[in-house]
């Protein structure tokens, strides 16, 4: 998982409405309609979890704008969310003792609790189907389509598996071959020359997909961190490119906590 940083997430509580209308734009349905549809939540309650964003300062440290980028992602979905005052174990039990829920990232692990149910909630997952539903949505069907998923991560393989029970084709590509053994996919070590009429860019490499894996139609859903995709404006400018840093990998985490 590549760690964000703050340049990554910046301003990302202001943008959140226009991410909305570009989703709309591109899927036919805005963030927490995608994510519903990729925890499998048939209906999103009215009442927000009232939730408590807990500040990490483990490991490589809090990253500026984090907890409020998540709270503003968060608030838009419907959620009661706050930062605590407290970080750590400190922000963990101050968010036990008066929220519903609680989400929290160290450089390791993103997860969520809900702390009635005992629901867990865990971002690579969550990332993977998110993206692999805004995908299906902007094809409108995957039924009997090959898929190309790039990396055979937790975030590719999370995705891998949704986008098979939708009835695509999945084929994994990786540069490990040891990461593709065993897998019910078809798997690949080697892209060049192949076009792809849909790609999930799900590695933690820079222009992995390069002009000659595309069509003209192509569309990727990216959630890859930095984006793996060589001349990305010309697909971002007609509406066939989904890539957020942290967006819809939270809000999927969020309806997650709802199931
Ligand atoms: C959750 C993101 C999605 C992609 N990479 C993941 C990442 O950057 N993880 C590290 C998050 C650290 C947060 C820090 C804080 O500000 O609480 N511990």
């Amino acid at each position: 998982m590549t760690r964000l940083r703050e340049k990554d997430i910046d301003g990302l509580g202001a943008n959140l409405l226009r991410l909305d209308g570009e989703l709309y734009d591109i899927c036919g349905a805005g963030l927490r309609e995608i994510a519903a549809r990729a925890s499998g939540l048939l209906t999103v309650p009215e009442q927000g979890l009232k939730i408590g964003v807990v500040p990490v300062t483990a490991g490589l440290g809090i990253i500026g704008g984090f907890s409020s980028a998540v709270c503003s992602i968060l608030r838009c979905l419907g959620a009661e969310a706050e930062i605590t005052e407290e970080t750590d174990a400190a922000g963990m039990y101050e968010s036990l003792g008066r929220n519903e829920a609680t989400i929290l990232a160290d450089d390791k692990i993103y997860f969520a609790l809900n702390h009635k149910t005992g629901r867990l909630a865990e971002n690579g997952s969550a990332t993977g189907r998110g993206f692999a539903a805004a995908l299906e949505l902007a094809a409108g069907s995957l039924e009997g389509e090959q898929v190309m998923v790039a990396g055979a991560g937790p975030v590719g393989l999370a995705a891998a598996d949704y986008l098979q029970k939708c009835g695509s084709e999945v084929i994994v590509y990786d540069i490990a071959p040891e990461k593709l053994k065993g897998l019910p996919y078809k798997v690949t070590t080697d892209i060049r020359g192949q076009a792809f009429a849909y790609i999930l860019e799900a590695t933690s490499s820079a222009e992995v997909i390069k002009a000659e894996n595309l069509t003209d139609k192509t569309i990727i859903s990216a959630p890859g961190m930095p984006l793996g995709v060589e001349n990305a404006s010309a697909l971002r400018k007609e509406g066939r490119l989904i890539h957020n840093p942290l967006e819809l990998g939270t809000a999927v985490m969020y309806m997650d906590l709802l199931l």
